[in-house]
């Protein structure tokens, strides 16, 4: 099996399925010049390799870890009860409850373990990746102010007219 990979920012999902959703994490982390890592983690189908990827994770180089999950979603969750680092979280939109049942797994984690959810699905996972990047810009000058170019392009990028 190939061994898990770890970057500055490490993605993991749940499921392959996942990918269509968690691959917008990837799209502010590209454009501000961060390296990632993407793997398949299941809380349920590898119990083993979340354990690996959740304790060997601080120490191999990854500074925030990016989780996506759908329906029963426990693999944010249990990352942060091993892991030191600041876990992000995206419920993906699932396919019996569109995401509620993601949402509500992920979100009401008890008192102790702290878990950054983001809203459902791809502008969540979107949201991750810059969240991620303004995470590591309060230790990085220059990330910092490519940080702030970008969101001034976003800005100027709003028409002010509808047609
Ligand atoms: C979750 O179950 C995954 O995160 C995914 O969102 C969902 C469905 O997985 P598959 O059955 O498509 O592999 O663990």
């Amino acid at each position: 099996m190939k061994p898990l990979p770890f970057e500055k920012v490490t993605i993991v999902m749940g499921s392959r399925s996942d990918w269509s959703t968690m691959s917008n994490a990837t799209r502010p982390l590209e454009e501000l010049g961060i390296s990632f890592a993407t793997a398949v983690v299941s809380a349920h189908r590898t119990p083993q390799r979340l354990v690996d990827f959740a304790s060997r994770a601080h120490e191999s180089g990854t500074r925030v870890i990016i989780a996506g999950a759908g329906g029963s979603a426990h693999l944010p969750g249990m990352i942060a009860a091993i892991s030191p680092l600041p876990v992000i979280a995206v419920p993906i939109e699932s396919r019996f409850m569109t995401g509620m049942d993601s949402l509500l797994s992920i979100v009401q984690m008890p008192r102790g373990v702290a878990v950054a959810t983001q809203a459902v699905g791809v502008s969540g996972a979107y949201n991750a990746g810059l969240m991620a990047a303004q995470m590591l810009s309060l230790c990085d000058d220059e990330l910092q102010q490519r940080l702030i170019a970008w969101r001034e392009r976003q800005t100027e990028q709003v028409p002010i007219t509808v047609e």
